[in-house]
């Protein structure tokens, strides 16, 4: 089938430039530092990027937001989360226009992205009336114990290319209604999104009377969040972003004591049981798998498929992945769409190779696609590979549409081997035995911090908490009780009698 022709990056260059003026976004034009697009893999405009003064300078005016911010009551920082909530959903198709041409996501998941903020934005207008602490039974009389959250300080987000702006909200939404404010430094790949967040946010600020520094945005590389990992002032560093950046980061922050919220990669699994609804697995594994090219840390990599079932749902998944339509992902019918650069493509290829060396057998996909179209962009198609072992390679989190196919034999064996990577993030079970959705849900189950039944392993809600253990990181974002993250807890005593008891029966005096 013929397929509609890609975007120039003239066209693609106007259509950005568009939407940011309809957000409003200025755009500080004339740096060395490249905005691009995945799409056809070149650039689209030079911007300025943050200097070591500038970081330094950011830290402060944050410093000193938080000041007033963190005595601002919680229902009314809550008003400028909710303003934010209401520019992003006016916006919502400039945002996700940004989202496709600079992360290159297909309109519907590009679309969802924004949905994702809308909706952290109104979980966290919610939370600003909830942050609970409790009171505790005191062992003395006329003593009231308790526990009271108070803000945090400044929150320095590191966000990666593939959630270019959902992540930065998870984050953002949160932590102002907690009472902090925000440093940004978004990915190098995804500067235009980030411009076009930070002024609706700057809107919502002035529009409900929120100091102007509650949020900053540098853009730069590593120096800037080198700067940020470092300086005492940042209370929270919360880095999204591989395990390599994490080893870094984490140790960094510890060193100085401040804190870290780390969400790395996954190396997710889903264990199909000879019970599956199969019509269900199949499409839940192509979207886990395949969806967003493969660029999710909650991406589908690796299949364990018990034995009696394995040819005939690798047979289905091999006619699916041979259907998939790959190219524009403006183009309505496309549902995969182009690697973030060359280098991604690359590496999907190194993987591959060394899964064949070990005797991985290619079942579907692998084809590099437009190459002549769009020579420096790096469309290809997901592949689907049987391997006979968990190998070195098969352990490792490749960032791109790779699906390793392992059989099992029991459920044991299954859980053994979904646990058996150095990742925890995310996980799922496809199953009608309603005994083994139990026992993979158990302590004895998936140890990841995302653990599903009959769905695929990404596209988590808000409202959930998002993150994962191991090799992940540990930390948790976005819902639940992820919020006590950005707040720091007080115990509090307090004698409302007229004598001095002293606790675990302690006389003195
Ligand atoms: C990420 O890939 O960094 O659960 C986040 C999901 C999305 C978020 C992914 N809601 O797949």
């Amino acid at each position: 089938m013929t397929r509609p022709a890609l975007p120039t990056t003239d066209e693609l260059r106007a259509r950005a430039r568009t939407a940011l003026d309809r957000i409003g976004a200025v755009v500080p034009e004339g740096g060395d530092f490249q905005a691009r697009t995945p799409l056809t893999g070149e650039d689209l405009f030079g911007l300025p990027t943050a200097t070591e003064a500038d970081t330094d300078e950011a830290i402060t005016a944050s410093r000193a937001a938080f000041l007033t911010w963190r005595t601002t009551p919680a229902p009314r920082r809550g008003e400028l989360v909710r303003r934010l909530g209401e520019l992003l959903r006016e916006h919502k198709g400039d945002l996700a226009d940004l989202v496709t041409i600079e992360a290159g996501k297909i309109r519907s998941e590009a679309l969802g992205e924004i949905q994702e903020m809308i909706d952290i934005c109104e979980f966290a207008v919610g939370l600003s009336r909830q942050l609970y602490g409790r009171t505790i039974a005191s062992e003395r009389p006329g003593h009231r114990l308790a526990e009271t959250w108070h803000p945090l300080g400044v929150v320095g987000v590191i966000s990666a290319f593939n959630f270019p702006a959902a992540v930065w909200s998870w984050n953002t939404a949160v932590a102002l209604v907690c009472g902090d404010t925000v440093i940004w430094k978004p990915s190098e790949l995804t500067p235009l999104i980030s411009l076009a967040c930070d002024h609706l946010l700057a809107r919502a600020a002035d529009e409900v009377g929120a100091p102007r520094d509650v949020h900053r945005l540098l853009l730069g590389d590593r120096a800037v969040g080198e700067k940020l990992v470092d300086d005492p002032r940042v209370a929270l560093v919360s880095a999204t972003g591989s395990t390599h950046m994490g080893r870094e980061v984490g140790p960094r922050v510890a060193a100085r004591f401040g804190r870290s919220l780390l969400e790395l990669g996954g190396n997710n699994a889903a264990i199909v049981a000879p019970s599956a609804d199969l019509d269900l697995a199949v499409q839940g594994i192509v979207f886990a798998a395949a969806g967003t090219a493969g660029q999710r840390c909650t991406t589908l990599r690796r299949l364990i498929v018990h034995r009696d079932i394995a040819d005939t749902l690798v047979e289905r998944l091999t006619a699916a992945y041979g259907k998939l339509p790959i190219g524009s992902p403006f183009d309505e019918t496309t549902l995969v769409g182009p690697l973030i650069s060359a280098k991604a493509l690359d590496a999907m290829r190194v993987a591959v190779s060394r899964v064949q060396a070990e005797g991985g057998k290619v079942l579907a996909g692998g084809n590099r696609r437009l190459s002549e179209a769009a020579p420096s962009a790096a469309y290809v198609e997901p592949v689907l590979i049987r391997v006979e072992a968990q190998t070195d390679v098969v352990r490792e989190e490749t960032f791109a549409p790779i699906l390793y196919v392992l059989t099992y034999d029991t459920l044991e064996e299954a859980i053994a081997l979904h646990n058996d990577v150095p990742q925890g993030l995310s996980s799922s079970i496809f199953t009608r035995d309603q005994q083994e959705a139990e026992i993979f849900l158990s302590s004895a189950g998936s140890d990841c911090g995302i653990a599903n039944v009959n769905i695929g392993t990404s596209g988590a809600e808000i409202g959930g908490a998002f993150g994962g253990e191991k090799d992940t990181g540990g930390g948790r974002e976005s819902g639940s009780d992820a919020w006590k993250a950005y707040m720091r807890s007080a115990t509090n005593t307090v004698n409302y009698s007229s004598e001095l008891a002293l606790a675990q029966g302690v006389s003195f005096l």
